[in-house]
């Protein structure tokens, strides 16, 4: 069913990331979304990590997110995070962790920090069912505050330790600096995606704190620019880096057939969410469900795909129980905001070029959407 009209589905993207109620994460996202011109998510179902970075160059311009399964990729590593890292960095795009959370929260908060994944070092954005009760997102929020505060207590402590050395002793040491996954795990300064590549010289990792404390004060995220004449990516350097903070999303509806996720469950879910708006940024949802007067949710929608040409109108599946939908209903019908799309760029003979046609497809039911507000 279609949602009722709520404010936040005629509103740019822009405009609602000004609004009050909303997650620092989400705030960015949308402001990334609106000077980027991209509604899309690719779904990074790949195996390894060469072909997850392929892929991350091919479509990363034409994205706002990239969604990983990182449990999929046979060789995940440092390489895959720091890889990951500097292409979405490059690339200007936030990476998801499509892990699915669904424990007690003691069980969560280390499956979120801790084993060979260490998924709060790397993705700023990852979702939870709440079956388990409400205590799931109180848990993973609590994992990820720590964290971060941890990160930032050590770089501060190695800050007045370390005796400051000339930056250009810290170039020459570039060459053997390459972090391996035990520095990864042991040591937060050396989260890669952070590091770039590069040994925490004094030097270089106060550079590095005074980006991280200045976000995480809860300011709110600069304004993002009029674009005006300003080329894109004037106007993405001036949108300056992501906080460095983490969100999350809940699992409220789901894309497949038959699925359980439905009226009070996920009435349930978004009562939750209320409760938790500086981190939880959203749901994964077919429609949008902002209801009362405050919600401000980012509506994020799998199960996506432009039907084969001759196709149009028919039902679309994957015989697996998986059920789509075009960019078309999802954002201008059903009112969601980001659309997330897997085999429909990832089975594509050019998948640059796929991804462009599903950020156009996105985009302008998005524009429609706006337009169509009185
Ligand atoms: O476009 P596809 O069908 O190739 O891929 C869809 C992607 C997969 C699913 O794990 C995921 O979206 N997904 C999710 C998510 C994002 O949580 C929920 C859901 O209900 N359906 C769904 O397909 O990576």
């Amino acid at each position: 069913m279609p949602p009722r009209r709520h404010p936040t589905v005629s509103l740019s993207y822009e405009e609602r990331a000004s609004l009050p109620n909303i997650s620092p994460v989400a705030a960015f996202l949308l402001r990334l979304i609106s000077t980027k011109h991209t509604n899309l998510c690719v779904s990074a179902d790949v195996t390894s990590t060469t072909e997850l970075l392929q892929l991350a160059e091919e479509v990363g311009d034409s994205i706002c997110l990239l969604k990983t399964h990182a449990d999929i990729i046979q060789d995940f590593g440092d390489r895959t995070i720091k890889g990951l890292g500097d292409v979405a960095k490059r690339r200007k795009f936030l990476v998801f962790e499509d892990r699915k959370f669904g424990d007690i929260g003691s069980t969560v908060q280390k499956q979120y920090t801790a084993g060979p994944l260490g998924i709060v070092k790397w993705a700023a954005i990852t979702n939870a069912h709440i079956f388990p009760g409400p205590a799931i997102v109180t848990a993973l929020e609590q994992a990820a505050k720590s964290a971060i505060a941890a990160y930032n207590t050590r770089v501060e402590t190695e800050i007045s330790a370390g005796t400051p050395q000339p930056s250009s002793a810290s170039e020459s040491d570039d060459e053997d600096s390459s972090p391996d996954a035990s520095d990864a795990d042991d040591d937060p300064t050396a989260w890669p995606a952070e590091r770039q590549g590069r040994k925490p010289s004094v030097v270089s990792v106060s550079t590095t704190i005074s980006t991280k404390t200045e976000a995480i004060s809860p300011q709110p995220t600069p304004r993002s620019p009029d674009l005006g004449t300003e080329s894109m990516e004037a106007a993405l350097e001036r949108l300056g880096p992501p906080p460095f903070l983490r969100a999350l999303l809940l699992l409220a509806e789901m894309s497949s057939e038959g699925n359980l996720l439905t009226g009070a469950y996920t009435e349930q879910c978004v009562a939750i969410a209320r409760q938790h708006r500086d981190f939880v940024m959203g749901f994964i949802a077919q429609r949008s469900l902002n209801v009362e007067k405050g919600d401000n949710f980012i509506t994020m929608t799998p199960g996506v795909s432009l039907p084969p040409p001759g196709q149009e109108g028919k039902k679309m599946g994957d015989g697996l129980g998986q059920q789509y939908n075009t960019p078309r209903k999802v954002v201008l019908e059903m009112g969601c905001d980001v659309i997330i799309v897997g085999r429909g760029i990832l089975n594509a003979p050019d998948r640059r070029r796929a991804a462009e046609r599903y950020r156009k497809e996105g985009w302008a039911a998005y524009e429609e959407r706006i337009r169509a507000r009185r």
